[in-house]
């Protein structure tokens, strides 16, 4: 990364997945011009302990000719409104996923973005993994043979309790909140590493808690409540389980869960061809479990031809180099130097596996995708 790079960001959102952008502009050198949270008065006091200057509204920092990036790190029902004003202001957008709360949000975003000519990302983080893209590898050199099936899974528990609280429990029903928040990243992933569009899926969703309860004072995701405060109907699902028919005849099957007891962050992909088997595990990121006929399956450390960026092998990666992966390769391509990383494309396509498995889960029968650039 050059040190005096042309571009400055600012970050919107200061919980934990705004804290997270935060620490990876820092780690590659981007100046970041300030910070905007939901709340004035918390928003200033967390800027101020993260040494950033806090902007007093939305307006204010889009006036601000210093800022070039937007990195929207709010809620999933703000992205559309912010994103959108951003690039009319001329400003470059890399946004949280879910892209939006509807595909016609996220559809909406994409021409904005093409309009405004800007770039335009979505942090699907695990697409940062180097061994999400030897996956990848794996399948288009075909030494999976012809890709037929694939399982995968999310599943945490940090929702596991009714006293258990996050602006994500308080969505309405067809927002969606286990297949918007973590099922978007396995369709994701699911269309990253096997190159196939999600065509028809046929979903039943589930909930454990009808009712949770609402702190005084709000909560951060992944922080437990302690019982204390407003009780509220829940709406949206704690469990999701989902057949996909990706094309080229690829069928999957996805689980979800935010309720899982024991489960932390546990995303997992298993990829199924007519040679052999790929599986890779999000809490073993260095790990890939490759099966055949011969042998029984053997576990395998990522490949040195696919190294954690700047790296060498043998050097571990984790969540934070992933997302620093996907905004380092947004602002290569920002400088001139493209490379991949996911787009508002992506985050379309992802909302639109959202929204069909809403509509599935609610008719109980099978719900076409509408097809979107791959
Ligand atoms: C909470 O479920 C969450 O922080 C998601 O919003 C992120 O996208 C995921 O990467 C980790 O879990």
């Amino acid at each position: 990364m050059n040190p005096i790079d042309p571009y400055r960001a600012a970050v919107v959102g200061v919980g934990f997945i705004g804290a997270a952008h935060i620490e990876a502009l820092r780690r590659l050198g981007v100046p970041i011009a300030g910070v905007l949270g939901r709340d004035a008065g918390p928003s200033a006091a967390r800027a101020q302990a993260l040494g950033l200057r806090a902007y007093g509204s939305y307006d204010e920092l889009l006036a601000d000719p210093d800022v070039h990036v937007i990195h929207d790190c709010g809620p999933n029902d703000v992205h559309a409104d912010l994103n959108v004003r951003a690039l009319r202001a001329g400003k470059h957008v890399l946004s949280e996923k879910p892209l939006g709360v509807t595909a016609a949000e996220c559809a909406a975003q994409l021409r904005a973005a093409q309009d405004a000519n800007r770039l335009h990302g979505v942090n699907f983080t695990y697409r940062g993994y180097a061994a999400v893209q030897q996956l990848r590898d794996l399948v288009q050199s075909g030494a999976l043979g012809e890709l037929r099936y694939v399982r995968g899974h999310y599943l945490q528990d940090w929702l596991l309790f009714p006293t258990d609280h996050n602006w994500r429990t308080e969505a309405p029903a067809a927002e969606t909140r286990a297949v918007a928040d973590i099922g978007s990243h396995l369709a994701d992933l699911t269309r990253y590493v096997t190159g196939r569009a999600l065509e028809r899926v046929l979903a039943r969703f589930s909930r454990m808690h009808d009712t949770r309860v609402r702190p005084a004072h709000g909560a951060v995701t992944f922080a437990a409540g302690d019982g204390e405060g407003t009780p509220y109907p829940v709406q949206t699902e704690d469990q999701a389980s989902i057949w996909v028919d990706c094309a080229g005849g690829v069928r999957a099957t996805f689980e979800l869960s935010q309720v899982a007891a024991g489960h932390k962050n546990d995303l997992e992909i298993e990829l199924f061809g007519t040679q052999g088997s790929a599986r890779w595990r999000q809490e073993r990121p260095e790990e890939l479990l490759l099966g055949s006929r011969r042998d029984e399956r053997v576990l395998r450390l990522k490949d040195p031809a696919h190294p954690f960026t700047h790296y060498p092998p043998g050097h571990p990666e984790g969540v934070p180099d992933a997302i620093t992966n996907v905004i380092r390769a947004f602002y290569a391509t920002l400088r001139g130097e493209t490379q991949p990383y996911p787009t508002f494309e992506d985050g379309l396509a992802a909302a639109q596996f959202t929204d069909a498995a809403y509509l599935s889960h609610t008719r109980g029968d099978w719900v076409n995708v509408p097809a979107t650039p791959q």
